[in-house]
């Protein structure tokens, strides 16, 4: 009887340390995508594919462990350094980052905006084709990015009020599909540099004062652009300037923790205690994640190595994330180096896929594009030998270009059109460059506001008397 019960709490170990093994496994897969993502993303502006790029690497461990607490019904109100986060929650995949990178505007390829947003700026939608709210308490949503930083603090706060209202407000329960009775966090991120802005402070303060279940966490990688925290955050640490807002026994305020960006466990644990008290008693946390890494400097608009000592750049390439996950797998003897690497080759291997079927997709409508447009100044130029020469020069720079944007599409047109003046014989080279137009302005120019049925812009208007 003994043995028979030891040997099952030892089956039943070994299995939970066989699921923890792939979970940590996993996790470092995830990681290694992320920064492949980063680094491929950034050669693909540098190279003229895409004509910006932001990515997240550095903030890649940190962000796998805020995602293990992130439930259905909660929001995230963050910033566009949360590819992995957005990975790790599995609301995105490497092909979508990069269909957003080239700005595909195919909404089931790049559903965040249609191409629309800069890279690494998410979204999911709140309501369905009719303008009727989704079941919001069953989904893992993301209020829409946004360019100006600290901007989504102000609506963090608000989302995470919404969550205390639902709680607290009797003639709200009623409304299942948008709440679990307020147990859902508002999950907010923010750079260092952005928490000097008035619309965080006031965030922070409020939050503090009205209890609301808001998780903030500050991604420190020591800069905002070029610009070290010296020069922006009083005594380098916004942890420290926030100390007397913090919560003690006997009053209101918010917890605050700091954490170290590169260490997986450490943040595991910590994030876990501060999100249960946030979603239980609507207790406002911050985590302060230091000693986070940019490995490829602020964005593709610059080099980090013009203004990051080398001393710094040593610094970052030694405690980066990644490096330091694999190093405690291994002293943990969760795996090997040789099993490590593998994974890291195959999301290596997964992101280069992703990548071209990306480009392949965005793509392929434009080639489409390409080879009416030469039938059509080929047609153009066997009907006006005058001009032939100069048509055949556009239908071979046309050709030539391999990477064609939509753009040059609608430039030869336009220009073998200058050469026809009103010549019969241009006539469905017009008519084609006119649905050109229409469709660019469909693809880009709709869906900037809400144009569905509870669109603001359809209200009747009421004319003065
Ligand atoms: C309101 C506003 N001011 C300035 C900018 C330009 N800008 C974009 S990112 C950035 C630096 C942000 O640094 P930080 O908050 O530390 O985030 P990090 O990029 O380091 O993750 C600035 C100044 C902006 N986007 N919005
Ligand atoms: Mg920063």
């Amino acid at each position: 009887m003994e043995n028979t019960q030891s040997a099952t709490i030892t089956d039943e170990a070994k299995l939970s340390f066989d699921r923890f093994r792939a979970e940590v496994l996993k996790d470092y897969e995830i990681a290694c995508i992320s920064r492949e993502t980063s680094l491929l993303g950034r050669k693909e502006v540098l190279s003229g594919k895409a004509k910006f790029g932001i990515f997240g690497d550095g903030k890649e461990i940190a962000q796998i462990a805020m995602a293990k607490f992130f439930q259905n019904g909660d929001f995230r109100s963050g910033y566009y350094r949360d590819q992995t986060f957005m990975l790790a929650a599995e609301l995105t995949t490497a092909e979508q980052i990069f269909a957003q990178l080239y700005a595909d505007p195919n909404l089931s390829r790049e559903p965040f905006s249609g191409g629309r947003q800069m890279n690494c700026h998410f979204a999911t939608p709140f309501v369905d084709e009719n303008g009727e709210w989704l079941d919001l308490a069953d989904l893992k949503n993301i209020s829409s990015d946004i360019a100006p930083t600290a901007g989504q603090m102000p609506r963090a706060l608000g989302l995470a009020f919404a969550s205390k209202s639902f709680r607290n407000i009797e003639q709200l329960h009623a409304f299942k599909s948008l709440s679990n009775n307020g147990e859902e966090v508002c999950f907010a991120t923010i750079g260092d540099a952005s928490t000097s802005e008035g619309h965080f402070w006031e965030t922070i303060n409020a939050a503090g004062v009205l209890q609301v279940p808001l998780a903030v966490f500050v991604w420190d990688d020591g800069y905002g652009i070029s610009v070290p925290k010296k020069y922006q955050t009083t005594k380098a640490s916004i942890s420290d300037a926030l100390s007397g807002m913090e919560k003690k026994a006997d009053t209101n305020g918010i917890n605050i923790y700091k954490v170290k960006g590169w260490d997986y466990a450490g943040m595991c644990e910590t994030f876990e205690e501060g999100i249960r008290l946030a979603r239980e008693n609507h207790t406002p946390v911050l985590f302060h994640v230091e000693e986070i890494t940019q490995p490829q400097g602020h964005s593709t608009s610059g080099s980090h190595e013009r203004y990051k000592s080398s001393d710094r750049l040593d610094w970052e390439r030694e405690w980066d994330g990644i490096r330091k996950m694999k190093e405690w797998i291994i002293a943990n003897t969760l795996a090997e180096e040789n099993e490590l690497d593998e994974i890291a080759d195959k999301a290596k291997l997964h992101v280069k896929e992703s990548k071209a079927s990306a480009w392949t997709n965005y793509l392929n409508p434009i080639k489409e594009q390409v080879t009416r447009a030469v039938d059509l100044i080929n047609t153009m130029a066997n009907g006006l030998p005058q001009h032939s020469a100069a048509l055949q020069k556009l239908i071979k720079e046309l050709l030539a270009n391999r990477e064609p944007l939509r753009r040059d599409v609608i430039k030869s047109l336009h220009d073998a059109l200058a050469f026809a003046g009103n010549a019969d014989i241009a006539f469905w080279t017009k008519d084609y460059l006119n649905d050109l137009q229409k469709e660019n302005s469909t693809l880009y120019n709709s869906k900037l506001y809400n144009d569905g049925a509870k669109s603001a812009l359809k209200v009747a208007t009421v004319n003065a008397e």
